[in-house]
């Protein structure tokens, strides 16, 4: 071991190497790192171990699949999703932050659980130019949540699953202690939020090594490209990765290399509901909250149950912030009543389809959409044309 590294942190190690069981093995691992000193000599040796962690916590996760299904019964903190799930969660230390108050406002949902601790999820609908949005008020998240606490893995999966998780911070009492709470048992629990994730594939094969390839002209920018590949081969091995094809897409660090080869790294996208904005002070609290967590949270929106004030487009602002659009298909002249959410960075003919069922890519011919401000109305087009928020698209088959 590297002599930069102290006494302390080398002691932790030992524990690490005698450790026999797969979580002891992951504590003591995650002990020994949080001793090691983060500078460029100790680097390579924090990658390392960081991916020796991935492969433990693989193997950690494998394990758990296997005792799961010897046949548990569903949790209650499951939901099966309907429509946009957006789910509220807040702070335990700081009860009654008004969760069951916004699903109420919301949705209709609940009402006479107003005020009182809600122990398991309430669930209601809310829907917004003709999107369903299934609300999820979840119970509050303890401190040690990450660790199972008060339900906490069983919460923090069903977040896994959401499209946005919503922060709701009460704006009359103190929002850095509401917020550092949830951001720490997120982090821990490997759910990095609003960002996208890294740009790198890893794939397991048979035999061959292991094998990088930069993809697009930005990969092909990252610096010392030679160097980096090393270091790659090194962290995919030790995370226990003999064979594999890593592609990379982009600019890239050493962290995120490892954060790909953790299995239950997760992106979300979140936002933060300010809540109570009607009593005093709760002005200046949320604009404070909204600069000081700005580079994190793009969307921090200030609501009043007792005023009946929150966005009355809320649908459309959640839609336009996970970056969605909707457009409506058309069968034989008959517009669908529901519409078709696509993402918003490709929003092609070809996404459509795919979107509707894979097979119909392989048949398809044309598409007439009909676009009613625009200059021509309808028109006919390829797979690979762009379309725009409530356009309509009939798919025309071979
Ligand atoms: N002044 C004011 N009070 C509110 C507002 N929203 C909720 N409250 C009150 O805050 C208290 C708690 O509200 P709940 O909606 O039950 O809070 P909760 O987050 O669901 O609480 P737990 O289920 O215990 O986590 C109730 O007495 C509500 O009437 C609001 O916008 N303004
Ligand atoms: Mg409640």
């Amino acid at each position: 071991m590297s002599s930069n590294i102290g006494p302390e942190a080398q002691a932790a190690y030992q524990k690490y190497l005698e450790a026999t069981t797969i979580d002891e093995k992951i504590k003591r691992l995650e002990e020994y790192l949080s001793l090691v000193p983060k500078h460029k000599a100790t680097e390579k040796i924090v990658a390392l171990n960081k991916s020796r962690l991935a492969k433990l916590r693989r193997e950690q996760e494998a394990q758990k699949n296997r005792i799961k299904s010897m046949g548990k019964q569903v949790s209650p903190f499951s939901i099966k999703k309907e429509g946009i799930q957006l789910i509220l969660i807040s702070d335990y230390h700081s009860p009654g932050v008004g969760k069951t108050s916004l699903l109420n406002l919301l949705t209709g949902a609940a009402k006479e659980k107003i005020g009182k601790f809600t122990p398991l999820p309430e669930i209601g609908i809310y829907e917004h130019n003709k999107v369903r949005y299934q609300i999820v008020d979840m119970p509050s998240i303890m401190e040690g949540a990450a660790n199972g606490i008060g339900n906490g893995k069983e919460i923090i999966s069903q977040l896994r699953a959401c499209d946005l998780i919503c922060f709701c911070i009460d704006l009359s009492r103190n929002y850095k202690e509401q917020m550092n709470l949830l951001l720490k048992e997120l982090q821990e629990s490997h759910v990095r939020l609003n960002v996208p994730p890294p740009p790198i594939t890893i794939e397991k094969t048979g035999s061959n090594k292991i094998q990088v390839f930069y993809l697009t002209s930005e990969a092909k920018e990252n610096k010392n490209i030679e160097e980096l590949t090393e270091r790659i081969k090194e962290i995919t091995k030790a995370g226990g990765i003999r064979n594999g094809i890593v592609k990379v897409f982009g600019k890239i660090n050493l962290e995120q290399v490892v954060d790909t080869l953790n299995p239950s790294m997760t992106y979300k996208k979140s936002i933060i509901l300010g809540t109570k904005g009607d009593l005093s002070l709760t002005k200046n609290s949320f604009l404070e909250l909204e600069n000081y967590y700005s580079e994190q949270f793009p969307l921090v929106i200030g609501t009043s149950v007792n005023k009946k004030e929150i966005p009355e487009d809320f649908g459309k602002i959640v839609l336009k912030f996970l970056g969605k659009i909707k457009v409506y298909t058309m069968h034989k002249g008959v517009v669908a009543e529901k519409p078709l959410l696509i993402d918003n960075i490709h929003p092609t003919v070809r996404n459509v389809a795919i979107k509707i069922h894979r097979s119909f890519l392989e048949s398809l011919d044309y598409a007439t959409i009909i676009r009613k401000d625009a200059r021509q109305e309808k028109k006919k087009v390829g797979l690979d044309y762009e379309l725009k928020e409530n356009d309509i698209i009939e798919l025309h088959i071979k």
